[in-house]
């Protein structure tokens, strides 16, 4: 197996959120339409300017049964409205897999939300913390902080991303700072 691997080890940033070698994705405001509940809030924002609001880095080998694909994220402090940045959010395409992700810096939180029950769980995400993603779980990370959040995670490689579901029918919860204070309340 050995032979089909370049390369087993890679260079990161805490801070940055950057890994050496992986495949960039950016997501900017205007491609998280929809994820927020204020509206005209988020159209107002964007008029203003199409602001970053993450970065991942995949590292996807991918070559067969039991392999494991992993990823570095950067996700910059912001609200729109009252809602703080996020990530889209997605389920897995094989629904049972599962992920973990841990904190690198910042502060976040990950939203859970089961796809068969709807049940919503709230974990804080930050330096030091480990949350476990079961499967059949939507998952979407979000920054409650005034600093970038980082944070690396691990899955299986037939996992693959689904976020047509979630986009369809969107959380159930929103996470928005009500009084400096993190609230998860739900969408109207
Ligand atoms: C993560 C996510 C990352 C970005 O690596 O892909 O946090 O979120 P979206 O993919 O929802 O835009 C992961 O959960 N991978 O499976
Ligand atoms: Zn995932």
């Amino acid at each position: 197996m050995l032979e089909h691997f370049k390369k087993l080890s890679y260079a990161y940033n805490s801070y940055t959120g950057e890994l050496d070698n992986g495949l960039v994705v950016e997501r900017r405001l205007s491609q998280l339409k929809g994820c927020f509940a204020n509206e005209s809030a988020y159209d107002q924002a964007l008029a203003n300017e199409d602001s970053l609001l993450y970065k991942v880095t995949a590292i996807e080998p991918a070559h067969g049964e039991g392999d494991l694909h992993y990823g570095m994220g950067i996700l910059y402090p912001g609200k729109i409205g009252n809602e703080y940045y996020l990530t889209k959010g997605h389920l897995h395409r094989t629904r049972q897999a599962a992920e973990i992700y841990i904190g690198l810096s910042g502060d976040g939180c990950m939203l859970l939300e089961d796809e068969q029950t709807g049940e919503s769980r709230l974990e804080y995400l930050g330096k030091n913390k480990i949350v476990y993603v079961p499967g059949y779980t939507a998952h979407r990370t979000i920054n409650i902080g005034t600093e970038p959040l980082t944070y690396f995670g691990v899955y299986p490689a037939n996992a693959g991303h689904d976020y047509g579901a979630i986009a369809q029918r969107n959380f159930l919860k929103i996470l928005v700072d009500e009084n400096g204070q993190p609230t998860l309340k739900d969408r109207r």
